[in-house]
C-alpha cells in the first residue's frame, strides 16, 4: 500500500507539472489557428535556364563510344515519359478518388516511380566500395612486342580505357583520404577483347594465398558488434590479424608510409602486384610485373592534412580527379614492365616471383615504359559507369596469361562470383560500361536482364543447324587466346607454401631502410597513431615484436610513443640493400593541376593579383582567390573561397596578396603597422591557414605588405617562405618550389 501511495503521489506531481506547460493546440481542434496562406500544392513553373546552362540533351548516348543502337540511349525526346515511353502530363500528384480521397491502386505511374526508386541501390562492392572513375586512351610505344603479342601494345595503337580508383576498406560514402591501400583498376577495350589490369597503388599484398582474403578483410572492416571504425585500419582486429600473419608486415609498412595517404589519384603509382606470364608472336614466354608510373610523380598528403580533409572535403580525391580532367590537366601514367626470364623455378635471384608479398627492386630489374595512359573524360553518370563497371583479372588478351601465384588463382574465381550478386545476374558484360569493343559472339544465353536478342537455334558446338556458326579461331595466328602451355610440376596435393614464402621481414626491412628521414618519421608516427587506437595490450606487444624484426630502431621509436618496452627481435635481422626507387623524395615533377590559394584583403592593395592568377593558370595550375566574403573584389576579381568556407588543405601552396588581412572590428594592421592599441593581429582564420600551410611544408609566397602578415602569423623567414616586392618573381620561386611537392627541409622543425 505504501508503494502504491508513493506512485500515486508522484503521478499527481507529474500531472501538475504537465498542466503548467504551454502546448500548441492540435490543428483542427478548438483553439487551433488555421494558417492564412495554404501550403502550395502545385509546383512552381521551372525558372528559365541561365544563359550558361545548356538545356538537357534530347539524346544522351553513353559516354563509352560504342556502336550505339537506340537501346544504348538513356534519354530521348523532349517529353517526360513512363519507362514504356508514354508521355506524362503530371508527375507530382498521385491519382486519388477526389482531392482529399485515398490514392488509387490503379496509378501505374505512381507505382512505377516508387517501385523503381525502392530498388535504386545495389549492393556495394564488398571491398573497394568507394571509388572514382574516368575514361581515357592508352597508346602503345611498340617496344613490348618482343615480350608480348598483345595488339594494344603495338606502336601507336590507341585503345579506349576506363579506370576506377578506390579505397579498400570503407563503404561507398566513406572519406577519400583515409589511410588505406588504393585500387587502380584499368579496363582496356582492345580489338582482341577486353583486358583488365586490376591493381593497387602498393606493389605487394597482405597475404600469400587467396584463401585468407576473407580473413584479412574481416579483420580490416569495422567490428561486427558496433560497426566501427569506418574505413580505418587503426583498430584491434586489423593489428591482431597482421601481427599474427606476419607475411602482412611488408604491405602494412607501405600502408603506414606516406603511400597510404596519396595527395591525389593522379599522383599514385599503380602495380599489377602478381607476376604475369607473357608470350610473344614466336611463342616465347617471359615473366612480367606491370607498373603504372604517374607523370606527375608520387606525392602524398601529410597525416594531418588527410585527417582534416576527411572532415572538410570527404570527396577530395574524387573531386580532384574530376576537376583536373574538366580543366584539361589530363592525368597521365606510363605503363611499364619488369621482365624476368621464365625459368622453371620462377625465381629472380632469391626473390620468388610467385610470392605476392615480394617485389623486385627497380635497381635490379628496371621498369621499362611500354605505353602512355591519358585520362580525358569524366563519366556522364556515376552509377551507370563507375558503380557498374566490373573488372576481372581473368579478362586477358592473347599475349598475356596468368601464373600460379596462389593469390592470383583465387582472384580468378572471385570477381565474377561477386559480380553475379552485385550486378544482379550473369549478363553484366552487356551493361554499356562493361561491353567489349571487340565483336562478341558467345553461346551464353538467357539469364536475368538479358539485353541481346540472339538469333539461330543452335547455341552449342559443334552444330550443323546454324551452319556450324560461330567458328573457332584456328590458333594464335587467327587471333585466338591460346593458354600458354606452362609446365605444371608433378606434385602431390597439399595445403602448404614453398619454403621461400617463409621470409616475412626482409622486404619490409628494405622498405624501411630505403626511406628518407622525413619518410621514416611519418612511418613511426603512423604506427604509433594506429597502435595507440588499439585496446588490447597483447595486440600492441605482438605488433611491436614484428616491428623489432623489421628494424629495432623503428620498434624503439614506436614503443616509446606507446609507453611500452621495445622487445628484442625474435628473428635474425637480415642484411638487405636499400632500394632508392622506393622513396618519394628527391626529384622535381610537373605541377599541372595543383591548387594555389591567393589570400587577399579586399580593402588592401590588390596589385599583382591578376598577373599572378594568370601566371598560375598559364602554368596549368588552378588559382583560387580567398577573401573574407564572397562576391567580387573592388577590382572586379571574383572571390572563389571565403575564410569561413575553406581550409589550408585545399591548397598546394598559398600566396598573400598585397596587404595583411584584418580581423573584423578589432585589432587590425595595415601597411605593416600595428593597430590602435599597439597589438597587431590577423584574422584568426588566416593565421590558422598560414600556420597549417607552414606545418605541412607547403610553399608560401607574399609580396608588398603581405610580408608583414607572415610575420604576424609567425611563419616568416623559413625555407620555402618566399617574399619580395615583385609578385611575378615571388610566384616564379613558388612554382619552382612546388616541383619538389613540399619544402621537405621544413619538416625537421615542426611536427607533420
Ligand atoms: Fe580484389 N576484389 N581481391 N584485389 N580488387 C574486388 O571484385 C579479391 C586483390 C582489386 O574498381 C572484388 O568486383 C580476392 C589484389 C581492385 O571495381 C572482389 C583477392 C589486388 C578492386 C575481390 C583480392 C586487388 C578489387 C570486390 C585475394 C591488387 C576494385 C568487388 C585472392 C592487385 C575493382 C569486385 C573496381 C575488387 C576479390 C586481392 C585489387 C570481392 C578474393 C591482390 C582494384 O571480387
Amino acid at each position: 500500500r505504501a508503494v502504491k501511495a508513493t506512485v500515486e503521489n508522484a503521478a499527481a506531481r507529474v500531472a501538475e507539472k504537465l498542466a503548467e506547460v504551454e502546448r500548441p493546440a492540435i490543428p483542427g481542434t478548438p483553439g487551433s489557428v488555421t494558417p492564412k496562406v495554404a501550403e502550395p500544392t502545385r509546383p512552381a513553373d521551372p525558372a528559365p535556364p541561365k544563359p550558361d546552362q545548356a538545356g538537357p540533351e534530347t539524346r544522351t548516348p553513353t559516354s563509352v563510344p560504342t556502336d550505339a543502337s537506340q537501346t544504348d540511349v538513356g534519354q530521348q525526346g523532349r517529353f517526360l515519359t513512363t519507362s514504356q515511353g508514354a508521355r506524362l502530363r503530371d508527375s507530382d500528384h498521385s491519382l486519388k478518388a477526389g482531392e482529399r480521397g485515398p490514392t488509387l491502386l490503379q496509378d501505374h505511374h505512381l507505382r512505377e516511380k516508387i517501385t523503381h526508386f525502392d530498388h535504386e541501390r545495389i549492393p556495394e562492392r564488398v571491398v573497394h566500395a568507394r571509388g572514382a572513375g574516368a575514361h581515357g586512351t592508352f597508346i602503345g610505344y611498340g617496344n613490348a612486342r618482343s615480350v608480348t603479342r598483345a595488339g594494344f601494345l603495338a606502336k601507336d595503337a590507341e585503345t579506349p580505357v576506363f579506370v576506377r580508383f578506390s579505397t579498400v576498406l570503407g563503404s561507398r560514402g566513406s572519406a577519400d583520404t583515409v589511410r588505406d591501400t588504393r585500387g587502380f583498376a584499368t579496363k582496356f577495350y582492345t580489338d582482341e577483347g577486353t583486358f583488365d589490369l586490376v591493381g593497387n597503388n602498393i606493389p605487394v599484398f597482405f597475404i600469400q594465398d587467396g584463401i585468407k582474403f576473407p580473413d584479412v578483410i574481416h579483420a580490416g572492416k569495422p567490428h561486427p558488434d558496433r560497426e566501427i571504425p569506418q574505413a580505418q585500419s587503426a583498430h584491434d582486429t586489423f593489428w591482431d590479424f597482421v601481427s599474427l600473419h606476419t607475411e602482412a608486415q611488408h604491405h602494412t609498412i607501405w600502408n603506414m608510409s606516406d603511400r597510404g595517404i596519396p595527395r591525389s589519384y593522379r599522383t599514385m603509382e599503380g602495380f599489377g602486384v602478381h607476376t604475369f606470364r607473357c608470350v610473344n608472336a614466336a611463342g616465347e614466354t617471359s615473366l612480367v610485373k606491370f607498373h603504372w608510373k604517374p607523370v606527375l610523380g608520387v606525392h602524398s598528403l601529410t597525416w594531418e592534412e588527410a585527417q582534416l580533409l576527411a572532415g572538410t572535403d570527404p570527396d577530395f580525391h574524387r573531386r580532384d580527379l574530376a576537376d583536373a580532367i574538366e580543366s584539361g590537366a589530363y592525368p597521365q601514367w606510363e605503363l611499364g614492365v619488369q621482365v624476368f626470364p621464365d625459368t622453371d623455378d620462377e625465381m629472380f635471384g632469391d626473390i620468388d616471383l610467385l610470392d605476392p608479398t615480394k617485389l623486385v627492386p627497380e635497381e635490379l630489374a628496371p621498369v621499362q615504359p611500354i605505353g602512355l595512359l591519358t585520362l580525358t573524360h569524366n563519366p556522364t553518370n556515376y552509377f551507370a559507369e563507375t558503380e557498374q563497371v566490373a573488372f576481372h583479372v581473368g579478362n586477358l588478351v592473347p599475349g598475356i596469361d596468368v601464373t600460379n601465384d596462389p593469390l592470383l588463382q583465387a582472384r580468378l574465381f572471385s570477381y565474377v562470383d561477386t559480380q553475379l550478386t552485385r550486378l544482379g545476374g550473369p549478363n553484366f558484360s552487356q551493361i554499356p560500361i562493361n561491353r567489349p569493343h571487340a565483336p562478341v559472339n558467345d553461346m551464353l544465353r538467357d539469364g536475368f536482364h538479358q539485353q541481346a536478342v540472339h538469333g539461330g537455334v543452335a547455341p552449342y558446338k559443334p552444330n550443323s543447324l546454324d551452319g556450324g556458326c560461330p567458328f573457332f579461331a584456328g590458333g594464335a595466328r587467327a587471333g585466338a587466346f591460346v593458354d600458354v602451355p606452362a609446365r605444371v610440376a608433378e606434385a602431390v596435393k597439399v595445403r602448404a607454401n614453398p619454403a621461400s614464402y617463409d621470409d616475412h621481414y626482409s622486404q619490409a626491412r628494405q622498405f624501411w631502410l630505403s626511406m628518407s628521414p622525413v619518410e621514416q618519421e611519418h612511418i613511426v608516427a603512423a604506427y604509433t597513431f594506429e597502435l595507440a587506437k588499439c585496446f588490447e595490450q597483447a595486440v600492441k606487444e605482438r605488433q611491436l615484436l614484428a616491428l623489432a624484426n623489421i628494424d629495432p630502431d623503428l620498434c624503439a621509436q614506436v614503443a616509446t610513443g606507446l609507453g611500452l618496452p621495445a622487445p628484442d627481435p625474435s628473428e635474425p635481422l637480415l642484411d638487405v640493400e636499400p632500394s632508392p626507387a622506393l622513396s618519394q623524395l628527391g626529384a622535381v615533377w610537373p605541377t599541372d593541376g595543383r591548387v594555389i590559394g591567393i589570400v587577399v584583403d579586399p580593402q588592401g592593395d590588390l596589385g599583382g593579383i591578376g598577373e599572378v592568377a594568370a601566371a598560375i593558370s598559364d602554368a596549368g595550375m588552378v588559382p583560387l582567390v580567398v577573401a573574407p566574403h564572397g562576391g567580387k573584389l573592388p577590382d572586379g576579381t571574383t572571390v572563389q573561397r571565403t575564410f569561413a568556407a575553406t581550409r589550408s588543405v585545399e591548397f598546394d601552396a598559398v600566396v598573400l596578396a598585397g596587404s595583411p588581412v584584418p580581423a573584423p572590428d578589432a585589432l587590425v594592421v595595415r601597411d605593416g603597422k600595428a593597430g590602435e592599441d599597439g597589438v597587431a593581429a590577423l584574422d584568426p582564420r588566416v593565421v590558422l591557414l598560414l600556420q597549417e600551410c607552414f606545418r605541412h611544408a607547403k610553399a608560401i609566397g607574399a609580396w608588398g605588405d603581405g610580408v608583414a602578415a607572415l610575420e604576424l602569423a609567425g611563419v616568416a623567414d623559413a625555407p620555402g617562405v618566399l617574399t619580395g616586392e615583385d609578385p611575378t618573381t615571388v610566384f616564379a620561386e613558388l612554382h619552382a618550389a612546388l616541383g619538389a611537392h613540399r619544402v621537405w627541409e621544413r619538416f625537421g622543425t615542426v611536427l607533420a
